[in-house]
């Protein structure tokens, strides 16, 4: 039977390059972002492929994830698949030096929007017991680096709650995995360096980066597994790199 993903954060990176290959396996999709143009853009595009709809909401922002939520048509209400993949980081500096709104924002979308998503969905899930969700963390949700301090908390708190998930929902056959990608080529550095384009190139050069394809397709692998078969946990890095800190720039 024809499945239906919502994809948080799909508008850019990861979750746009998600939201391809469930559309070439003709997931049905909800595609979740705030920049309406390019949910506009890529649901054009996708529409030729499977059934999409969109949702324009900030996921840090409980009442309107719940109101986008509720607003879903019918023909998109049974939701099958979650990626919680919105999120961003938001500054690079020493706690001493960090940016108190910059630490809001991370706190707020890369924990509380994953929170406040699964909390509108996974009740479906569990009255059907069936469901899956994906939750998408970080390697610094395993290993603090210097100056990723709230950064690397924040993904720590997705790498906690993606096991409290596991075993929460355990009893309603609801599959919970995490996927916890090094360094992926997207618009992630921009972000955090607030639009310094050149800062941003740097962090991906002299080596392979990860693209948004490579962990889509590991999404895609993860989600089409048989059913008595759950990956929990994957750390993915490009081969240039070794840990959060140590990368091979000759490569
Ligand atoms: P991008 O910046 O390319 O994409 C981030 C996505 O998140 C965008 O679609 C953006 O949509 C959405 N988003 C950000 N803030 C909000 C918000 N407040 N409300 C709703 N949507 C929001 O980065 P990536 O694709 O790389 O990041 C995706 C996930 O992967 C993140 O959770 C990130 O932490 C994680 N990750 C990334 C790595 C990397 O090296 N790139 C490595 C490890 C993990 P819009 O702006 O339209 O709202
Ligand atoms: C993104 C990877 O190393 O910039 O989560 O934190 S890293």
């Amino acid at each position: 039977m024809k499945k239906t993903a919502f994809i948080t954060g799909a508008t850019s990176g990861i979750g746009k390059a998600t939201a391809e290959i469930f559309a070439k396996n003709n997931i049905r999709l909800i595609l979740c972002g705030r920049r309406a143009e390019r949910l506009q853009e890529l649901s054009t595009k996708l529409r030729k492929l499977t059934q999409v709809t969109t949702l324009q909401f900030d996921v840090s922002k409980r009442n309107e994830v719940e109101k986008a939520i509720k607003s879903l048509p019918k023909e998109f209400q049974h939701i099958d698949i979650l990626i919680n993949n919105a999120g961003n980081a938001h500054g690079l500096s020493t706690f001493q030096d960090g940016n108190i709104d910059d630490w809001d924002a991370m706190m707020d979308i890369n924990v509380k929007g994953l929170l406040y998503v699964s909390k509108a969905i996974i009740p479906q899930m569990v009255d059907r017991n069936n469901g899956f969700i994906v939750n998408i963390g970080s390697i610094a949700g395993k290993e603090v680096y210097p100056n990723g301090n709230v950064y690397c908390a924040s993904k720590y708190a997705v790498n906690a709650l993606n096991k409290g998930m596991r075993i929460d929902l355990n009893k309603h056959n609801i599959r919970v995995s995490a996927i916890h990608p090094g360094a992926v080529e997207t618009e992630f550095s921009e972000v955090r360096f607030k639009g310094d384009i050149q800062k941003a190139k740097s962090v991906y050069t002299g080596y392979k980066a990860l693209q948004a394809e490579d962990i889509a397709d590991i999404i895609y692998f993860v989600v089409t597994r048989p059913y008595h078969v759950n990956i929990e946990d994957l750390v993915v890095y490009p081969t240039a790199q070794a840990s959060a800190t140590i990368m091979n720039r000759n490569s």
